[in-house]
């Protein structure tokens, strides 16, 4: 036991700590004593008490203030002065999901949830370019950003790549991405790539007089090649018209921050491969979807992948997944529902009690959720290009980009479990073996949407308005099923 490290009760809403949640599970020893092992390795410590720490060194220890030693959990305070100045997420990883991992004596360590002071908060980016800022360039204000990644994941050359892209935005979808491993292939050369991009998207502009987005991937092995992706898409595409991936586990949170901070008027779209191996429940060790999603928007991305609540193919609870897109969106997260979990009153981050400012702000999101998916479609038309609605004195918000084995059918299942349009949806396989064709899954995806916000079933409505897409599209993803169901 590290009594140091141990401070029961401690006053921890004073702006100098950042909190955490960790559950830890023993091989050895009795449990406050291993959480008080995780204290040390975690900020100032190590295994064994050392002589040269000072007094001033041993103020800035984490300490466990609370636990719950029934349900194993451990709420720890962190000083936040321990943090690289200068806004570093991937300075608070080292630190919290760092060597504790690697614990030999732990047989659970698993970092379930994090509350970041609002003093903190100021010294962080946030994201700039926002969901709201890509509606503005779409002119779209009445539904969630429908998109697609292409799929074959990688194989197609560049014309290949961007016919399809054609056809997917000529049946009316708003956004498509680069798969995440999409790259500079030998058979697709990356800067072909974005120059068929854009002639394929300059082509359905014309055609339909509607603006698109693109996604491409700028993970590269270094920074300047990253940089030099980055800048021949901007040289190509038109402002507003692309946005920013980066594999952010895979590429790194300097990646992350890297881009967030070069290019702040552009989208940064985090797509998250490897998460799994942190976050899937039955890992013990690793951290939570919502945690990895905070961090995301302490970083600044403006849209990250937080799962499609068990709608899809991949691994995630509903409860995990909204609550993370609600940290993602909100400013003050309440559990409204049994979907939701959280282990702090105020999830995303403390808020002084006195400040009006951020109370009205609360108060009035508050009102906007509560009034259902209409009065958020009322509340986006009535501020379009009002960029003055933006949260100046608070972090901006993070858009939920939700994917994975998503089909047209499936559309509104996930959008009843989020209650808000303010999310990025891709469906690749869902879209692309419709079998009518990839424009043809754009249209049902489209039509679903139609079907949702008039409030009417999506085979009524594929029947009243005789929509062949749509009536394909159930008949065919009905029968393939969900990952879920198979
Ligand atoms: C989805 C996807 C996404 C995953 C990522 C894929 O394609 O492109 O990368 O959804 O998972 O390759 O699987 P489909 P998550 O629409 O064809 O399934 O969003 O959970 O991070
Ligand atoms: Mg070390
Ligand atoms: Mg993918
Ligand atoms: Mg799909």
């Amino acid at each position: 036991m590290q009594q140091d490290y141990i401070d029961l009760g401690r006053k921890v809403d004073t702006g100098e700590y950042m909190l955490a949640v960790f559950k830890i599970d023993s091989y050895k020893d009795d449990l406050l004593s291993e959480a008080s092992e995780v204290c040390a390795e975690s900020s100032t410590g190590s295994n064994i008490k050392v002589n040269t720490a000072t007094n001033f060194a041993t103020a800035h220890n984490a300490v466990v203030y609370k636990f719950d030693e029934d349900k194993k959990l451990f709420w720890i305070a962190y000083p936040w002065s321990i943090f690289d100045r200068g806004g570093n997420v991937q300075n608070i990883m080292t630190y919290i999901a760092g060597n504790v991992f690697g614990m030999s004596s732990l047989k659970e360590c698993k970092l379930l949830d994090i509350q970041f002071p609002s003093a903190m908060l100021e010294q962080y980016d946030g994201p700039s370019y926002t969901i709201d800022d890509m509606r503005d360039y779409l002119n779209l204000y009445d539904s969630p950003i429908l998109g697609t990644i292409i799929k074959p994941k990688i194989g197609l050359t560049p014309s290949e790549y961007a016919e399809v892209c054609y056809d997917f935005w000529l049946g009316g979808g708003h956004f498509v991405k680069n798969d995440e491993p999409q790259a500079d292939q030998v058979f697709c050369p990356y800067e072909k790539m974005v120059d068929y991009v854009r002639m394929a998207m300059d082509k359905v502009e014309e055609i339909t007089g509607q603006t698109k987005v693109h996604s491409f991937n700028i993970s590269a092995s270094d920074y300047d090649t990253m940089i030099k992706r980055a800048d021949y898409v901007d040289s190509v595409m038109k402002p507003g018209s692309y946005a920013f991936l980066v594999d952010g586990l895979t590429a790194g949170w300097m990646a992350v921050q890297t881009v967030r901070r070069k290019y702040p008027n552009v989208f940064l779209h985090f797509h998250r491969a490897g998460h799994g191996a942190f976050t899937r429940d039955e890992n013990p060790i690793g951290f939570s979807v919502p945690v990895l999603t905070k961090m995301a928007r302490l970083a600044g991305t403006s849209g990250i992948h937080t799962g499609t609540a068990g709608v899809g193919k991949m691994a995630g609870s509903p409860e995990e997944d909204i609550t993370a897109a609600y940290q993602a969106l909100k400013l003050k997260f309440e559990v409204t529902d049994k979907t939701t979990r959280s282990f702090f009153d105020q999830s995303w981050s403390t808020a002084p009690e006195n400040d009006k400012d951020i109370k009205d702000a609360i108060e009035k999101e508050k009102a906007i959720w509560d009034g259902g998916i209409k009065s958020i479609i009322k509340d986006k038309i009535k501020n379009k290009g009002n960029k003055k609605e933006k949260n100046w004195r608070f972090m901006n918000k993070t858009c939920p980009i939700i994917s994975g084995g998503l089909n047209p059918v499936l559309l509104k299942p996930f959008t009843d479990l989020i209650g808000t349009i303010d999310f990025i949806t891709t469906m690749g396989a869902g879209v692309h073996s419709h079998p009518m064709g990839t424009q043809a899954g754009a249209k049902a995806l489209i039509q679903a949407w139609e079907a949702y916000k008039e409030g009417i079933d999506i085979e009524k409505y594929a029947e009243k308005h005789k929509l062949e897409e749509l009536k394909v599209a159930i008949e065919f993803y009905n029968k393939k099923g969900t990952q879920a169901q198979k």
